[in-house]
Order: C-alpha cells, then structure tokens, then sequence
C-alpha cells in the first residue's frame, strides 16, 4: 500500500516543473476561453478498469519471459491495481476473468476490495478453454455448438459468471466468443449464427434486471476462416435480438488494418448500443500493445466521438465501460498498464479541447481543411500537466512511472512473491 503522504512528498518534488508547465498550459487555454479547471474535473471523473489477466507477463505461442513477482491469487491481483489506483487514482475497479479468478470468500474479497478503494467493473466468462473438469469441449465451439448438451454447459457457465458477479457487487457480464471455423464448408453459417443467438438470449434471460451484457467482436483467432461474432454489426444485431440491456463492446484490437474504429463508435453511439471499450494498441491486429502507442491520432479520433456523443443530448447511450485489455511481453506489466492510463487520459483530455462549435459549423459548410485544422488543432495541444494535474488533484502522483520507480515497486514484489512468481490466468 503506498502512503499518501509518500505521494504527497514526491509531488512536491516535481512541484516546481509541474507548476510551470501547467500554468502556461492554463494561460495558453484561457486565451482560447476554455476554462482550464472545468477540464481538470473532467479528467478527475474518467475511470478505466484493469483486468485481472493483464498484470502479469503475456507472451505469445513461442514463448514467455516473466520478469518475477506477478499476482499468484485473486487477492494479490487486487493488491496490484490499487498500487495501480493510488499511482493515478483513475484504475478503480478490477475486470475478472472466471474461472480464474473465482472468489473463494465473496465477503473478504469485497473487503479487499474497499480497502483499495476499487470496485468490480465486469464478470467475463471463458469458455475458449477447456477446464480441466469440463466433462464436454468446446473445440468445435461453446455457444454456437451443434450439440444441445455441451451448447447448456457454456450457457450455465456463464449464468454461474452472473452469480460470482452478482457476489461480489458487479452489474455487467462481458461475453467473448471464440466459437468458430477453420476450414470453408466447416460450419453452417446460418445456423451457428441463431444457435449463438439463442444461447446468448438464454444467458441475458438469467440475468438480474439492472445488469448489462456486453457482446465483444474479433474478426479472426483463434479461428481463421470464421469467427461466429467477427465485426460490429453482428454484435450489434446480437444486442437486438436479447434486449435493451445488451450492448456492444469495442476492443480496439479487433479490427482489420486500416479499419475507420471512430466511425463504429460514431454509429454505435448514434444507436445507443456502445456499451464498453477494451483499449489496447496495435499495428497489425489483436496486438495487445500499450494503448496510444502505435495510432495515437486514431485513440483520439475514438474519443473525439465520444466527447461529441456526451455532449449531445440527442444521442441516447447508456454510460460507457472503459477497461484495457492489453498483453505486456517486454515491459513491466504494471508500468505498462500506468503508461496506458496515462495515453487514454491524455486522449480524452485532447479531445476535450476541440472546439465543438466551430467544428460542426465547418462541417455543415463543407469546409473541408478548417474542420480538419479545429481536430489538429487539439491533437497537437499538450496536454500531459493537465492529465498531472487531474491526477494530483485526485490525490495520486504527478508522475505514476516515475514514482513506481523510485518506490522499486518490483524489487518489492519479487522479494514478497519470488522471481519465478507468475500470475494465474492467460
Ligand atoms: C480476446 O482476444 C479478448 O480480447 C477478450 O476480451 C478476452 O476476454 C480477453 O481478450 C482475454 O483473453
Ligand atoms: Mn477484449
């Protein structure tokens, strides 16, 4: 647990840089008539999840090197992202993965949890793994499978999701399928397809009234010729066809190159059915690199869509989840995690400072450059002493890393769990 008044005496060493730097941002916006304070707030609002599956070393089929000292149960996991959230006081809720992360004393983790000051932010189900008492596959697919039997058992295992969720005080099932096909003529599209939709009406059918069921899309892996949910409109109509509370979720990751993402969440925002966001960052595929590392014009286009949608009362869309949903094979997973939080705020912030106004004048005018100038206008704006400032307003760091580091927090993980400590999970 890392003390405030440790975070307070490593602000106030970065007091007098900080201080420049933000104020002539303040001045610099103020000149412009935006209040500066008034975007603060909003930065201080902004809350992204941490799953539980990303704090240890990821890796890839052809290996895995972790670095010591990874989360190996459910409360050491938790212990990790709020070293997270009192870094940056904006990861305040934990995503879980079951059954990897199954709460053995409900109770006690809930205790856990409030010490932290986290909260639950979704229940996934997996059913893209066979457990090892699972008395029927899913190899040929879970939700979408030809046989009634083993189609009951992921549907029951995600009820059961509900209930582990439902203990622990969360509201949203996530659902991603990995039901699919390698080989053309494999599987009967159309049938597959309503097999799924039935199955997943069955699950929303089982769960309490105020939850949310989120449905996720992947164009391909681990299958390669079909996947049974591969974009956002099959999502989409997924959401129709179980309910007003089923809702679509974007992972970055999960597109095709060069695919328009801002334009999905503009259509879903304008439906009302972008439930949720799994942020990560890639240059081929489903990468799962830091966030904004790779298109950080694109991050901000994305929430450029979103500050439009908030700000207009026409669009009628419920609040939307932000979770990362990243694999961390060469960096520290948890300075990873920190240098994501800070990208995603940093877009956000960014997108805050487009001038609305004048940007839909333009576009209703056609006036093609100036529309295009108002968003370069605050992509190229810096804007990294406000997202500090928003951070040390919260009571967090003015610099997560930076104090992560000087705190040697893995030294102390690796002392207390061991080198060859390696998180349960993925
Ligand atoms: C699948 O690639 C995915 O994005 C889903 O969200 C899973 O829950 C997560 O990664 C972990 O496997
Ligand atoms: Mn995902």
């Amino acid at each position: 647990m890392i003390k405030t008044e440790r975070i307070a005496d490593y602000n106030q060493s970065l007091n007098d840089n900080h201080g420049f730097r933000w104020g002539y941002l303040a001045e610099h916006l103020s000149r412009k008539r935006i209040d500066a304070d008034a975007l603060v707030e909003k930065v201080r609002q902004f809350q992204v999840a941490i799953p539980s599956w990303a704090l240890g070393t990821g890796g890839t089929r052809f290996g895995r090197y972790p670095g010591g000292g990874e989360p190996r149960s459910l409360e050491e996991k938790i212990e990790d992202v709020g070293m997270l959230q009192a870094l940056n006081r904006a990861s305040g809720s934990i995503s879980l993965h079951i059954p990897w992360d199954i709460p053995e004393d409900p109770q006690a983790v809930k205790d856990l949890l409030a010490s932290y000051d986290l909260t639950i932010d979704s229940v996934n189900s997996n059913t893209f793994q066979d457990q090892k008492e699972q008395p029927l596959s899913y190899k040929f697919g879970s939700l979408c499978h030809t046989d009634d039997a083993t189609r009951r058992q992921a549907v029951e295992h995600n009820i059961e999701v509900v209930r582990y969720g439902e203990q622990l005080g969360c509201r949203t099932l996530t659902v991603w399928l990995a039901d699919g096909s390698n080989f053309p003529g494999q599987q009967h599209f159309r049938r597959a397809y309503q097999r799924t939709a039935d199955s997943l009406k069955a699950i929303y059918g089982a769960m309490p009234a105020d939850w949310t069921m989120l449905i996720e899309y992947k164009p391909y892996e681990p299958h390669f010729y079909s996947m049974i949910i591969p974009d956002w409109g099959t999502s989409f109509q997924l959401t129709q066809y179980c309910g007003p509370n089923a809702q679509v979720l974007v992972d970055l990751g999960h597109h095709l190159p060069n695919t328009n993402i801002e334009q999905i969440v503009g259509r879903l925002l304008h439906f009302g059915r972008l439930g949720g966001f799994h942020f990560n960052g890639s240059m081929y595929g489903d990468d799962d690199l830091t966030t904004g590392s790779i298109k950080p014009f694109q991050l901000f286009l994305i929430f450029n869509e979103l500050v439009d949608g908030a700000n207009d009362p026409a669009v009628k869309n419920p609040e939307v989840a932000y979770m990362i949903d990243a694999s961390h094979n060469t960096k520290d997973p948890l300075e990873d995690l920190l240098q994501s939080v800070q990208n995603i705020l940093t877009s956000y912030a960014k997108a805050l400072l487009v001038d609305r106004d004048a940007l839909s004048a333009a576009q209703e005018a056609n006036e093609v450059t100036t529309a295009e100038e108002i968003l370069k206008d605050a992509f190229l704006t810096d804007v990294r002493p406000l997202v500090a400032e928003a951070m040390r307003r919260n009571g967090g760091a003015l610099d997560p890393i930076g104090l992560f580091r000087q705190l040697d927090v893995r030294r102390h993980l690796i002392d207390k769990r061991g080198r060859r400590a390696v998180a349960t999970g993925l």
